[in-house]
């Protein structure tokens, strides 16, 4: 409870901000754009993780007002790359089910794309199997609509669900996102490289992209490149950072 009341003051003492992690081409080792991470550095209990507050955030509702925060910082945080030539990198955001299934979802998406001027198509959302599952009607509907908007939309943690992979088919959907768990343990004929190379599989039978989460090792991408994974992000290549860090990073990088 007490954890709670201090994170619904965060975002007015601007406890939240907004890190960066790159997503690169791991044929060419090009960026291509960056997922949008959350953090809460709180005065009374330091860093804490989003795996911590992201659910009190959806118990207490607060979810509503920090999705929409992240949401905005991360179109206006897309306006300061653009400002110094970042103008084709893609920002992607993650969002939560209540969110997602919120009647005013879809208007505040195009409220802010269109306040930001932020080309839609350089606009990503992530959500998990379990949110599309929770109603899967409905999330079609939802998923048509932000397709019709030209906003790409990423299935977050792929693998981790119970689901069965035939509602993939049946989504409008462009990205894959393989887990990282996955991703950390992938070595020459293990278990996970036997995953992972079967979701790359489905992903190109379905025209899906794949990005491979969790890259630590030059090993596993090299591993990643073999099995055809087009994008990856990790910290083998950047950890998320602050916007500041990452223009610097971006510079250095080139
Ligand atoms: O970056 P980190 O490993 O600490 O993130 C932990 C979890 O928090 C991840 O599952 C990530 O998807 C989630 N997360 C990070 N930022 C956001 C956000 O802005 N909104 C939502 N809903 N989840 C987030
Ligand atoms: O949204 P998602 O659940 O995919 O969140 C990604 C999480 O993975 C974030 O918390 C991010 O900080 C974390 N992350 C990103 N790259 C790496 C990595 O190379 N190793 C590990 N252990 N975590 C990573
Ligand atoms: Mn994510
Ligand atoms: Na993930």
């Amino acid at each position: 409870l007490e954890m709670k009341n201090h994170l619904r003051k965060a975002i007015d003492q601007e406890e939240l901000t907004v890190f960066y992690q790159p997503i690169y081409h791991l044929e060419s080792q090009q960026i291509v754009g960056c997922e949008a991470l959350l953090r809460w550095d709180s005065s009374i209990y330091g860093s804490v993780s989003p795996a911590t507050f992201i659910p009190l955030a959806e118990e207490t509702g607060l979810i509503v007002a920090i999705g929409k925060y992240v949401l905005k910082e991360a179109c206006r945080n897309w306006k300061s790359l653009q400002k110094v030539g970042y103008d084709h990198l893609f920002v992607s955001v993650n969002v939560s089910a209540i969110q997602f299934q919120s009647v005013t979802f879809i208007d505040e998406i195009k409220a802010i794309l269109h306040e930001y001027a932020v080309p839609p198509n350089l606009f990503h959302l992530e959500l998990t199997e379990s949110t599309m599952l929770q109603n899967i009607d409905r999330a079609i509907e939802t998923l048509g609509k932000l397709k019709q908007l030209g906003v790409k939309v990423a299935i977050d943690d792929f693998g981790t669900g119970y689901s069965s992979l035939s509602y993939l088919k049946n989504l409008p959907i462009s990205t894959l996102k393989v887990d990282k768990s996955f991703v950390q343990s992938l070595e020459s004929g293990s278990a996970d490289l036997a995953i992972v190379q079967s979701v790359i599989t489905v992903a190109q039978g379905l025209n899906l992209e794949t990005v491979a989460e969790g890259v630590e090792t030059l090993e596993q991408q090299l591993l990643l490149e073999e099995l055809n994974c087009s994008l990856a992000q990790g910290y083998y290549v950047a950890k998320p950072m602050p916007l500041d860090a990452l223009l610097e990073w971006l510079k250095a990088y080139e």
